[in-house]
């Protein structure tokens, strides 16, 4: 920010702040870190989706690629840090690669981030995709994989994201370390075909669909297959994928420790994963762990090279909204993390203080950083408050007109259940 010539409204910031306790220095720290922050957005993420119960629809919802890449545009029109978009190759391209994504996504003012293939869905991965036992099966999926790796090129991404349901749902059912062995095969030759500069990130969840186990079930797993696949592996931590109780942000700060976190999926979770919106259930959490990212970045002077991203279907929010809370969520929890005051938290814990060094944390946690907020979005030149901005736009009563339209004339009907 400005020393001299500080318009009136920064100097009302600079107060603002002073006010609690923080000074210019210091907040210009967080604007100018802030300033590079971005979080990429899940193109399923403006889709209908549902449980395993069933769909409940929405007017507004995406039906086709040209719509999510349309909300996409406009979250990161109103937040100004979503500029990727994360893609489910057979969701996104069901029939195969077309160009023309790649204009449409410019037309909107966002890019191809993340691609993620589809190694779930098809009937022929009832019993695994990599590790089935199946020979051609696996050559299947691994073809999958491959074509991905080539659609990666064609978007100019650099990430592929991995997840594997591949898992079993009863005792005896299969060898685990026959399955261990095939993933780390499947691993290692899609590695060999990425070119360079591009990131392999391997998800792990505890559950789900395998219900005895899946073959990528925690971060210890992500991380020895990610090592047998190479140098560009690294490990994908999906906050709604531990079990209850795990302290995540030991896990993120073990993978920055050891070079080997890639980056984040963020939702929030009550039970499992339930992929509620960022900060719903507990924005402390996700706070903890923006705090070990913060505390490694002040360590070593430098912006932690890893991607983020938001993983969550919005079931009864409306899709966009909930796409900008989020990415507000995380943008503000980022904001606090980085006011810790990092020299009193080393005075606390060097002194035993433990009382001392947790009311640190929760000092900056309770932090109101709306000015800080206000000051990033103003230099990036999107509304101070996005969502408000956003629901009085009337973007989502055109989207749903035009979409209701367009699903009539596709002949798609509304949800879909078990029967
Ligand atoms: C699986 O639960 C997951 O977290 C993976 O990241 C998928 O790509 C995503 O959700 C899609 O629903
Ligand atoms: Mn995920």
């Amino acid at each position: 920010m400005q020393t001299s010539g500080e318009s009136n409204r920064e100097k009302r910031m600079a107060r603002k702040l002073k006010l609690r306790g923080m000074s210019s220095a210091a907040a210009n720290h967080v604007i100018d870190r802030l300033m590079r922050f971005r979080i990429e957005v899940p193109s399923w993420g403006y889709a209908d989706t549902g449980t395993r119960f069933g769909k409940f629809t929405q007017d507004a919802a995406a039906v086709d690629i040209a719509d999510k890449l349309a909300d996409a545009g406009v979250t990161h029109a109103f937040t100004g840090i979503c500029p990727t978009v994360a893609v489910h190759v057979l969701w996104d391209f069901p029939h195969g690669f077309d160009p023309a994504v790649l204009r449409l996504a410019k037309a909107q003012g966002v890019r191809i981030g993340s691609i993620n293939p589809n190694l779930f869905q098809d009937q022929c991965y009832k019993y695994g995709s990599v590790t089935n036992r199946d020979p051609n099966i696996r050559k299947l999926a691994l073809r999958h994989i491959l074509d991905s790796i080539e659609i990666m090129r064609r978007v100019h991404s650099r990430v592929l994201s991995l997840w594997f349901a591949d898992g079993v749902n009863y005792p005896g059912q299969a060898d685990i370390r026959q399955r261990k062995a095939l993933a780390t095969a499947a691993l290692k030759t899609a590695h060999e075909a990425m070119g360079r500069g591009q990131v392999m990130l391997v998800e792990y969840k505890p559950f789900e669909p395998g219900t005895y186990f899946t073959d990528f079930f925690d971060w210890g797993s992500s991380y020895v297959f990610a090592k047998a696949a190479g140098p560009q592996a690294k490990v994908l931590v999906d906050t709604g994928h531990h079990l209850p109780g795990c302290n995540i942000e030991q896990i993120v700060a073990w993978l920055i420790d050891e070079k080997m976190l890639g980056g984040f999926h963020f939702n929030d979770r009550k039970y499992a994963d339930d992929d509620l919106t960022v900060g719903a259930i507990d924005p402390y959490q996700a706070f903890r762990i923006f705090n070990e990212i913060a505390a490694y970045e002040h360590e070593t002077g430098k912006d932690l090279d890893i991607a983020y991203m938001i993983d969550q279907s919005h079931n009864v929010k409306p899709k966009v909204q909930a796409m900008i809370q989020t990415a507000c969520t995380v943008q503000q929890l980022m904001a606090k993390a980085l006011c810790v005051d990092r020299k009193a938290l080393a005075r606390a814990q060097a002194a035993e203080d433990t009382i001392a060094a947790e009311e640190t944390l929760r000092a900056a946690f309770n932090l109101d950083v709306t000015p800080i907020l206000e000051a990033v979005r103003k230099a990036m030149g999107v509304p101070e408050s996005p969502l408000e901005a956003f629901r009085s736009s009337g973007y989502e009563r055109q989207a749903a007109r035009k979409r209701r339209a367009k699903r009539k004339a596709l002949g798609l009907s509304g949800g879909s259940t078990y029967a």
